[in-house]
């Protein structure tokens, strides 16, 4: 068992689609635990720090423009292996490639309007916690129904 967190982002289309409680009532059926969140409009130095990694592509600009275009749901949860079980929920980057059954191949259409961010492995999860979250922000709490879902 590994028991890690990841950094999730509902990101603007996702609020402005009215989608927050269908995705966040995926994770939670899961049995994932949130240990913070937070409603937030991401400054465009904030957010191109997020992306540093692709900074120079051709869709640059339009993913800053996008994440930034209204407010989104940075958040923190814990699992086991949620790190790479979060990708898997999500689906593919772009929502045409992603089966049914996940968040991006059931709600959404295209790679520019995916819906939802998340960590693609240990260091990024730490970097992007780190780089939207305080240490007061996030909360270590035992929830009574952890041994239903983890052994
Ligand atoms: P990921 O979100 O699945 O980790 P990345 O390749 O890290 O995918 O890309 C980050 C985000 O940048 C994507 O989720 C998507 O919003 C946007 N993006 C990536 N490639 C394209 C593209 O070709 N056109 C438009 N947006 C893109
Ligand atoms: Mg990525």
């Amino acid at each position: 068992m590994a028991i890690e967190r990841t950094f999730l982002m509902l990101k603007p289309d996702a609020v402005q689609r009215g989608l927050m409680g269908e995705i966040l009532g995926r994770i939670e059926a899961k049995g994932y635990k949130p240990v913070a969140m937070k409603f937030m409009r991401i400054p465009k130095e904030l957010a191109e720090r997020h992306y540093a990694e692709h900074k120079g592509k051709g869709f640059f600009p339009g993913l800053i423009e996008y994440m930034t275009s209204g407010p989104v749901l940075v958040m923190v949860w814990e699992g086991d292996n949620i790190i790479m079980g979060m990708r898997s929920m999500m689906g593919k980057t772009n929502p045409q490639d992603a089966p049914l059954g996940t968040i991006r191949g059931d709600l959404a259409q295209q790679t520019g309007r995916n819906l939802i961010h998340g960590s693609d492995g240990p260091e990024s999860a730490k970097r992007e916690i780190e780089l939207f979250f305080n240490d007061y922000e996030i909360q270590d709490w035992k929830r009574s129904l952890d041994p239903w879902f983890t052994e």
